[in-house]
């Protein structure tokens, strides 16, 4: 019987030490130029495929500039009255990319946001890989990502079980 449970606990400590070793990568927001006017963070943020689990660092002078992570509309409008999921202004920000889904960075000083101090970023699930979004384009898939996320734990999960069972019964 021992046996027979082999298999599938194999399957499952694989799946889950594939979790696991998925690694984390570290982004400095522009590179050498930091988190700063004058830079072009719509081409950054495409020239990089993130995954769930990069941090962004926000390198800046602080009082000049901060960060806040906002919702899309808000990234669109620059108006920062509404809209605001979180606030960063220590000058050396790690925000880490927990989801599959867009998130959306301005500047909070006022003529920063309008001025290109602003950026979305477009989070893969895996190592897929996904570029960044258009300024114009719209975030319906990052729910589906998420989703596709669920389901392929569950697949492992629900195989396991299943394995296991029919383990049990051939012996
Ligand atoms: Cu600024």
């Amino acid at each position: 019987m021992a046996s027979s449970l082999l298999a599938p606990a194999i399957l499952f400590f694989l799946s889950l030490s594939a979790e696991i070793c998925v690694r984390a990568t570290e982004y400095t927001v522009g590179d050498g130029d930091g988190w700063d006017t004058g830079t072009n963070y719509l081409r950054w943020s495409q020239n990089h495929n993130f995954t769930v689990g990069d941090v962004l660092v926000f390198n800046y002078v602080r009082v000049l500039h901060n960060v806040y992570q906002v919702t899309e509309e808000t990234y669109r409008s620059c108006n920062w009255s509404s809209g605001v999921i979180k606030m960063y202004d220590s000058g050396s920000d790690q925000v880490t990319l927990a989801e599959a889904t867009s998130f959306w960075f301005i500047c909070a000083v006022e003529g920063h946001c309008q001025g290109g101090m602003r950026m979305g970023v477009k989070v893969a699930a895996s190592g897929g890989g996904a570029a960044a979004p258009a300024p114009e384009e719209r975030s319906n898939d990052a729910g589906d990502a998420v989703g596709r996320v669920v389901v392929r734990r569950w697949w492992v999960v629900c195989w396991s079980v299943l394995l296991m069972v029919w383990g049990l019964r051939a012996t």
